[in-house]
């Protein structure tokens, strides 16, 4: 991630310090997206630090786990984590709860987001009420075929150096064909990732994003992970490929809690 940071800010600086906000037209969500409600996606949550602000989405993945991102993870101990579940509106407190999770499982092998491994599983006290979304499985290599039509939801940036969104927001990005990803980023991973969006750009996931879903068909596909800038032309947004995590994530996902004997 700090890798990604300064391609951000090198970015950033060779523009000639203009206020550029790259493609994405003002008033535009996610980035050209659209309101999405906490309803229709009950799974969706945001994290903040202890002061509230948020940084990062996650997935409800079981009633005590949420999934996130590495780079979202790494550095933070549970206590100065939130996760706000059920909630919509950042602004409206008295919907949904704010839960510190008791442990961060990050995976082994995860050293930097454009490296892969970017994932994270945050453990919880308590059971959350919210319905969980399942992860996509090794089996299901047919939801990351081009074309296929994702859906990206979080609270993130709504242009590439603007702010957060107060509310839930969702774009729609078609899976674009590896070899593209790889032309884009050079060290773009196909077996650990999958890129989403537009040749052109103008829809896209941004910061804050990162750690949040991308679904199809009632299943997590992906989680947010990196990118250059957003809604960029010929820089898509770049996820975790979730299939290819299945066995480690369920090794986490599905682990009984402390003292709970197995029958
Ligand atoms: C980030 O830094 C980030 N445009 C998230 C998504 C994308 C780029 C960066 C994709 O959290």
């Amino acid at each position: 991630m700090r890798r990604l940071l300064v391609l951000v800010l090198c970015a950033v600086l060779t523009s000639s310090g203009l206020v550029s906000t790259g493609t994405a037209a003002a008033g535009e969500q996610i980035i050209g997206g659209e309101r999405a409600s906490i309803e229709a996606n009950p799974w969706a949550v945001y994290l903040t630090d202890d002061h509230g602000a948020q940084f990062c989405g996650g997935t409800i993945v079981a009633p005590t786990k949420v999934l996130t991102a590495a780079h979202c993870a790494l550095g933070r101990s549970p206590r100065e984590l939130r996760v706000i579940a059920g909630r919509e509106d950042k602004q409206d407190r008295d919907s949904g709860m704010s839960v510190t999770p008791e442990d961060i499982w990050i995976h082994k092998q995860y050293v930097s987001a454009d490296e892969g491994e970017d994932v994270a599983v945050l453990t919880l006290k308590k059971a959350l009420p919210y319905t969980p979304l399942p992860m996509a499985e090794l089996t299901d290599r047919a939801l990351y075929q081009p074309g296929t039509q994702l859906r990206a939801l979080g609270w993130g940036r709504t242009s590439e150096n603007g702010k957060t969104s107060r509310y839930l927001l969702q774009a729609t990005l078609p899976v674009l064909p590896d070899a593209y990803c790889a032309d884009s980023y050079p060290q773009f991973v196909k077996t650990d990732m999958f890129c989403a969006g537009y040749e052109g750009g103008k829809i896209d996931t941004c910061q804050g994003d990162s750690g949040g879903p991308i679904v199809v068909e009632g299943k997590l596909v992906g989680v947010t992970s990196w990118g250059e800038g957003c809604a960029r032309k010929g820089k898509p947004g770049v996820y975790v490929r979730i299939s290819r995590y299945a066995k480690d994530l369920h090794s986490v996902v599905d682990a009984l809690p402390p003292g709970v004997v197995d029958p």
